[in-house]
């Protein structure tokens, strides 16, 4: 076992945010530590917070640390912003929002910008929640920002995934457009205390009516629900139904929750023969002067980009 395998598994921070940052940056080697710590993972609950820019999504999670922290619960907050410039460290924002969980001992914050060195951006993101699993964190809370397809996949990490977005005209057309809707499992109207609240949960009421056969028998309904983050409105209500929907992925037929998990696994295995395939590729490529040739060959204008990708290919597929 590695030492920082060690580390992380005893709780250790420096170990577990330079891993996390290894992670964002794409160093090599990390996969082999990942590797050590899988067997330490699946016990955290991990929950996603997603929505539109400026939602609420800091404050709602700021929220849902205070709750969590009351009841005892250790936790892990991943903060994934792909527009970020920042990396490995806390968004100067979501560090102010959250400051008062800062020297909480059993509250890791680290934010992420994932640009995809790891693998992609999903692949990146649950190796930061492995780690933080890995710590013994009982709750993993994973804030994205946007709507697009990026953080759908990302989403795919969750256990339970939150969609907030405040009231105000077009933000549930877009959800619709953009596939948040199937990805929802709790839907959250935040800044309740602003007009167009009512409007807006009625509306995605409906939009939920629309879609109700795809809710029939053992499927989960999305609640939606009305909060005010900045003055912790609904956040007692938004962790029952974490915990409900929680319950209720337990308690689904065997056959979906088994087909589920099998979903999830078989996802992971796809990713990491990509990623671990580009990296061992790309090796493969800096080890060997072939690529000159090639670059010589597109430059006398004897070959061309996609030829002399196929040619490189076959080589590395045939050096084993
Ligand atoms: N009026 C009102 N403002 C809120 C509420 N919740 C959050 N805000 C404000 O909305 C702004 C954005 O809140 P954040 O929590 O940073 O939103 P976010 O979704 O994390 O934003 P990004 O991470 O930048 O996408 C801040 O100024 C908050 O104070 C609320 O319930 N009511
Ligand atoms: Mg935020």
């Amino acid at each position: 076992m590695h030492e920082i395998t060690k580390k992380i598994i005893e709780g250790d921070i420096r170990a577990a945010s330079r891993l996390i940052r290894d992670i964002d940056d794409g160093v090599t080697g990390v996969r082999s530590i990942l590797k050590d710590l899988y067997t330490r993972t699946g016990n955290g609950y991990v929950v996603g917070v997603t929505g539109s820019p400026g939602a609420g999504k800091s404050t709602i999670v700021d929220q849902l640390i205070g709750h969590l922290r009351e009841d005892g619960k250790s936790l892990g907050v991943l903060s994934i912003d792909p527009t970020s410039p920042f990396t490995g460290g806390a968004i100067l924002g979501d560090r102010i929002r959250m400051q008062r969980h800062a020297t909480d001992k059993s509250v890791f914050i680290r934010s992420m910008a994932t640009r995809g060195a790891f693998g992609g951006l999903s692949r990146s993101t649950k190796g930061a929640i492995n780690v933080m699993d890995a710590m013994g964190k009982n709750y993993i809370l994973v804030e994205t920002v946007g709507v697009g397809q990026d953080e759908v996949d990302i989403v795919g990490c969750a256990d339970t995934t939150i969609v907030a977005m405040p009231p105000g005209m077009g933000d549930d057309i877009q959800a619709i457009k953009s596939g948040i809707m199937e990805i929802a499992d709790i839907f959250v109207v935040n800044k309740a205390d602003l007009d167009g609240a009512d409007q807006a949960v009625s509306h995605l009421t409906a939009l939920l009516e629309l879609n109700a056969d795809k809710f029939d028998n053992n499927h989960w309904k999305p609640p939606i629900l009305l909060v005010e983050a900045t003055r912790g409105k609904g956040i007692a209500e938004l962790l029952e139904y974490i915990e409900q929907h929680r319950q209720h992925g337990l308690s689904v037929d065997h056959k979906i929750a088994h087909s589920k998990v099998h979903d999830k696994i078989s996802n992971e295995i796809v990713e990491t023969i990509h990623a671990s395939l580009v990296d061992k590729c790309q090796a493969f490529i800096d080890n060997d002067s072939t690529i000159e040739k090639s670059v010589d060959a597109i430059l006398n204008g004897d070959s061309d980009p996609y030829t002399e990708s196929d040619k490189l290919i076959d080589q590395f597929l045939h050096s084993k």
